[in-house]
């Protein structure tokens, strides 16, 4: 344990913020979008350095945005640059001018930076070189990478059991770096790798494998330009994939229809002004949704039932005219079972549960019964949730109902969030070891895959907590911020003995430590990779299943900076001992012989080193898309959903956990939630005019926030409140300020994503 560990600060620290508010923005993107993203750039690069790398955002020779994964067309891409203001802030986050060197961390002490708020500790700068933090030492030091690596295969090599040990990912990792790092750990010995998509998509996954056999969306970005209808659940794309706008401005120009589910008014889905258009500086922009429904946090479920009931009775009406029995009949299980669990609903309490009234409920369904093809979006606001699976599953139930699945301009789109996080996954980063893998990758690499499951990321809380794991190693992420149970977590990390973050930038995760800890510091995505003397790009797999190249034209931050796959490498190479048949160097002397492995190992890249160097990429095979779905059943799967029941008691609020306009997750860009007219501070709670009267606080006052959980009370203090158009009984927090109030041992049921949207709090008065 470091020294003065009790000083340390593992939550965001309260600051006194000059917080001002103003009327939420009516229309998302056109100029002032333009002008927030070259201010945030300008500030963080130089002219010489940014105008390029602008220009090479998603071109098809140029790198990836960083940012999140919203896919880029298939055939034409913009002369002005295919980004966005938050792609703009992600690239100027990353190639900012600003270094945090060895001077600095002699300078800081690592108790200094940890009551430092996110937002500062971010703006340090990229991470120059390899540093240690020595057990007992207040400071970090630099450390060579030969010493880094032998200390860390040193530590692994006298584990008592390579379970003992904890690989998490983040989602920016390319393929080849998942691939390799997927290789190193199993050959290790152990299927402890959790990923950000516990935290994330794992409800969709699990949800879309059990109904349509593939856990991943069924959509491409075609879809949304030939269907009738687009439902967005749960998503703010205004924020969080900004460039989605315009595929649903062009969709909206060849006749969808949009409906919004969410319990925000967001900026985003009103209105958009598309500014790569010249009617997007001068024009009064496209509005977006047809319809919003404004339903309670976690109402989806009792709102989808709704609105199928309503379906159901035009149905028996009038059979054949409402639901594609045709579909329905030949390529479904489970319909009637379905149904008459339906028939147990009623209107008037699903209608109070969801609060949508009956009247919007029936027009909504008058809307999705007029058209034919349909297409539902969805992202956090439905996957973490206790009912996180039966959310996803409802809403394939509704798709299924319509056979709006498995042809053009219909589907299901859950719409990833880092650039990579599903790469990562198909290239198996994951905690479980599916047999048909472990079967290519013993052929391949000539070694004894292990089968047991691994830890996910709560289970990696709970082991580290209780003491069973020693290592915590981490490629890339925050892993202390971006987990529930804030002081807890921390806790869990500062029992081990050893933590290593391979990182570009400093975070809460590197003052927050083991016994001893080490910062590896890597490439990002817009910097050159050189490895042999041949420049080389990386793969990454988009939204839609499209994998393609990125390659970054930048000179590192720093010449003592090693790529993933390269800190992989070496990290195998000083932990694997005796007989181990990889040659590690030769993989990433040249990254093709690292998707020569891929091609060989995971189904769908064959002849993945051609394929990927055509413009744009390819698709991977994906069954749902074709109508082909491969479940147990071998048909799309209806299943029996429950309806979310919180019961709140008087002063009890059911808190949602959310970005902020200005952040990348963890990653604080700036203070300004500038769509939502909330400006210059981020502790702040959303709340109904209506319940502050009730509790008795008026905007501007301060309330402490505190969950109780299995006579458990967690406090979080000192939140600034903001009346906002929110329905009643619920309130909205930014994350992760309010992540200390999530009992990390809450998840979802099957996927075990916490419950970061539905957290049971009250307030009280400062
Ligand atoms: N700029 C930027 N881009 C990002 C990220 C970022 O932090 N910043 N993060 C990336 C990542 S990793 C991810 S996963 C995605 C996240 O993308 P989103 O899922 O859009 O992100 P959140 O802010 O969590 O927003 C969830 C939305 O769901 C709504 N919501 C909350 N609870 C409920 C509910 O019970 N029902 C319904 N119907 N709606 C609900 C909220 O009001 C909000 O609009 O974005 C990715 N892109
Ligand atoms: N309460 C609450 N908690 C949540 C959520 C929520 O909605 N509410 N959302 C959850 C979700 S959806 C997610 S995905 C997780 C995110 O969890 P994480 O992925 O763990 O967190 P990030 O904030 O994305 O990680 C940021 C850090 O990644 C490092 N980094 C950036 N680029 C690179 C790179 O190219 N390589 C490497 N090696 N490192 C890099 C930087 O050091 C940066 O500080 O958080 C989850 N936590
Ligand atoms: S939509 Fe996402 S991937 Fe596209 S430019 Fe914006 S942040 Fe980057
Ligand atoms: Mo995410």
């Amino acid at each position: 344990m470091n020294s003065d560990q009790t000083k340390l600060c593992a939550t965001p620290p309260i600051e006194k913020e000059a917080i001002r508010i103003g009327a939420p923005k009516t229309i998302a993107a056109g100029i002032p979008g333009v002008t927030v993203a070259l201010k945030h750039v300008f500030k963080e690069m130089s002219l010489k350095t940014c105008v390029p790398t602008l220009f090479a955002v998603n071109q098809m020779d140029g790198f990836d945005c960083p940012g999140c994964a919203w896919p880029d067309p298939d055939d034409h891409r913009s002369g002005m640059g295919e980004y966005c203001e938050n792609g703009a802030k992600a690239i100027a986050e990353e190639a900012t001018a600003a270094r945090a060197n060895p001077e600095f961390f002699a300078k800081h002490s690592v108790e200094e930076m940890s009551h430092w708020s996110d937002y500062k500790i971010g703006k340090s700068g990229r991470i120059t070189h390899p540093m240690i933090l020595r057990e007992s030492a207040t400071h970090y030091e630099p450390i060579s990478w030969e010493a880094a690596f032998s200390l860390i295969g040193n530590k692994l090599k006298t584990l008592d059991s390579p379970d003992e040990a904890i690989f998490y990912t983040s989602g920016r990792t390319s393929n080849e770096a998942a691939f390799l790092y997927q290789l190193f750990v199993r050959q290790y010995g152990t299927n402890n790798l959790p990923d950000c998509s516990n935290m994330c998509h794992e409800s969709s996954g699990v949800g879309l494998s059990k109904t349509v056999g593939i856990g991943k969306g069924s959509v491409k970005l075609e879809d949304f330009y030939q269907t009738d209808l687009i439902i967005i659940m749960g998503q703010n794309p205004g924020t969080n994939h900004p460039r989605m706008l315009s595929a649903l401005q062009k969709a909206k120009r060849n006749g969808a229809k949009i409906i919004s589910v969410n319990p925000l008014k967001e900026t985003g889905l009103t209105k958009f002004k598309n500014p790569q258009e010249l009617s997007g500086w001068v024009g009064s922009g496209t509005s977006l949704s047809d319809m919003y429904l404004q339903v309670m946090v976690n109402g989806d479920v009792a709102l989808l039932k709704a609105i199928m009931l309503i379906m159901l009775e035009a149905e028996e009406a009038n059979p054949g005219t409402v639901f594609d029995q045709e579909f329905i009949k030949n390529q479904t299980a489970d319909y009637e079972a379905f149904i008459a669990d339906l028939k147990n609903y009623n209107l008037n309490s699903l209608s109070e549960n969801c609060g949508i009234s009956i009247e919007q409920i029936r027009a909504t369904a008058t809307e999705i019964m007029r058209h034919k093809k349909m297409i539902i979006c969805w992202a956090m606001g439905l996957t973490q949730h206790k009912n996180g699976v039966d959310n996803i599953q409802e809403v394939v139930n509704l798709l299924l109902l319509k056979g709006s699945i498995g042809k053009p301009g219909a589907g299901t789109c859950p719409v990833r969030g880092h650039s990579n996080v599903q790469g990562d996954r198909t290239m198996g980063i994951w905690e479980k070891m599916k047999p048909d893998f472990a079967e290519k990758l013993k052929a391949y690499f000539d070694f004894e895959p292990p089968m047991k499951e691994g830890y996910n990321v709560v289970h990696a809380i709970k082991a580290m907590y209780e003491k069973k794991a020693k290592v915590f190693f981490a490629m890339g992420g925050n892993f202390l911020s971006a987990t529930p149970d804030t002081e807890l977590t921390a806790e869990a990390l500062q029992n081990c003995d050893l933590t290593v973050q391979v990182s570009t930038k400093p975070n809460r995760s590197h003052l927050i430590t083991g016994k001893t800890a080490l910062i590896l510091p890597c490439l990002g995505r817009t910097e050159l990779d050189v490895q042999n003397g041949e420049k080389q790009f990386v793969t990454v797999e988009n939204s839609m299943g499209v994998v393609h190249q990125s390659r970054g034209g930048l000179k590192p931050a720093s010449e003592h900076l090693m790529s993933e796959p390269a800190i992989v490498a070496h990290l195998a190479k000083a932990t694997l001992t005796g007989n181990n048949k990889t040659d590690w160097d030769g993989l990433v002397a040249d990254y093709d012989r690292i998707r020569e492995a891929i091609d060989k190992t995971i189904p769908g890249f064959e002849n993945y080193n051609e394929r990927v160097r055509k413009p744009g990429g390819f698709y991977l095979p994906n069954g749902a898309r074709d109508g082909n779905f491969k479940t147990a059943t071998g048909k799309a799967n209806f299943t029996i959903n429950q309806v979310a029941e919180h019961n709140l008691s008087n002063g009890e609020f059911l808190m949602m956990t959310i970005r902020s306009h200005d952040q990348f997750n963890t990653t604080i860009y700036g203070l300004d939630d500038r769509y939502r007219g909330i400006y210059n501070g981020r502790r702040v709670v959303m709340v109904h005019p209506d319940d502050m009267e009730l509790i008795g606080v008026k905007e501007g006052d301060f309330v402490d926030l505190s969950s109780h959980y299995d006579g458990v009370d967690r406090v979080a203090p000192k939140f600034y409140v903001v009346a906002y158009d929110i329905p009643r009984k619920c309130i909205g927090t930014y994350f992760p300020e309010a992540n200390p109030l999530i009992p990390y041992d809450k998840y979802a049921d099957k996927s075990h994503t916490p419950i970061s949207k539905s957290v049971v709090v009250r307030l009280r008065k400062n």
